[in-house]
């Protein structure tokens, strides 16, 4: 079976329209998110079975947001109900000099809420290829650390290969007061596969890693993170360069245990129209590549691809088709046939 299952929690984002300020705007347009579900839907429009782990409110708000993820084709048959409310996060674009803005609310969610061993993880993973799990998870606090490292020690033990996206919140870890690095060390630990920044590794390592490298630290952070990993084999990350507020160039490098590191060119992305989820859409495209069985080299750019698209897709999800992805790899993104 080649079925990928990613844990963690939904969120309802609510964006204020256009270019207007939270603080003034009359409405709010509302989709769903949460990172690994974004990864989720990915890998659902791509054309993998896919299932979702988690919980939501006992209310509309759950159910709408677990209708949307089935309506893109993720298996929600292990998404329960629990006592809490949904997580929001209330999103501000940015204009000109303005960078965009996200405030959370999300605290005592019916996810983070839930009992770190009310998932029975043996039953989850039977059949499963691959775990998707994300740094949000263990910032939400003590259940949401715990099971995010049961999940990732019996996805090990039942030979289940594990993708973790570093995707660190600091506001998060701060609102919760522990120490993120014995949290992210652990976890890091059980993957395979990081999607990962210097910032995400320098902190679960406890150590600094300087950003003003010409790589921005991730050559460093690689090494370290191949050193203190025994299971990882390949750290990936995207390399955002901002020219503009709404202008920016993105490109991708993968590091392999081996020894080996593929970089890519950029994509000038001008006029973006939604950025947030680049990372979930990239980690998505990996793990594409991976089910695929493509080289390194190949499943990179490809990843780096559906990033890109990302930026042309209002909203959290990266609905686009494997074909779009070939298209834009081969040069025909701009054609209609
Ligand atoms: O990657 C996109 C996420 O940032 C967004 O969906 C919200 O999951 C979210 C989070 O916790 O930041």
């Amino acid at each position: 079976s080649r079925k990928v299952l990613c844990f963690g929690e939904l969120l309802l984002r609510l964006a204020a329209p256009a270019s207007e300020r939270l603080l003034q705007s009359p409405r709010l347009d509302i989709c769903v998110g949460g990172a690994e579900a974004n990864v989720a839907v990915s890998l659902a429009r791509l054309g993998h079975e896919v299932a979702m782990v988690s919980v939501v409110a006992d209310n509309a708000l759950g159910q709408a947001a677990v209708g949307e993820l089935r309506r893109h084709g993720v298996d929600t048959r292990s998404v329960r109900a629990g006592a809490g409310r949904m997580g929001l996060y209330f999103l501000e674009a940015g204009a000109i000099q303005r960078p965009s803005r996200v405030l959370y609310d999300r605290a005592g969610s019916a996810f983070a809420r839930a009992d770190a061993d009310s998932y029975d993880w043996p039953a989850l993973l039977d059949g499963v290829s691959w775990l998707h799990l994300s740094g949000v998870t263990p910032a939400l606090g003590a259940s949401g650390a715990a099971a995010a490292i049961a999940a990732a020690r019996a996805a090990r033990q039942a030979g289940v290969r594990i993708c973790f996206d570093g995707n660190f919140r600091s506001s998060l870890w701060q609102e919760w007061g522990v120490d993120p690095a014995p949290i992210l060390h652990e976890l890091m630990s059980q993957a395979d596969v990081l999607v990962a920044d210097h910032r995400d590794i320098a902190v679960a390592l406890a150590t600094q890693i300087d950003p003003h490298a010409a790589d921005g630290g991730l050559a460093k952070a690689a090494e370290l993170a191949f050193a203190a990993f025994p299971n990882l084999q390949r750290l990936a990350c995207t390399q955002r360069q901002q020219r503009n507020v709404d202008h920016h160039a993105l490109s991708a490098v993968l590091f392999h245990r081996d020894g080996s590191t593929i970089s890519t060119p950029a994509y000038e992305l001008p006029s973006i129209v939604d950025r947030i989820g680049t990372g979930d859409a990239f980690a998505a495209g990996l793990l594409h590549g991976l089910l695929r069985e493509m080289s390194d080299e190949a499943g990179l750019h490809f990843a780096l691809a559906a990033a890109s698209l990302k930026h042309s897709v209002p909203g959290d999800f990266n609905l686009v088709d494997a074909q779009e992805i070939e298209d834009l790899l081969s040069g025909n993104g701009f054609h209609v046939r």
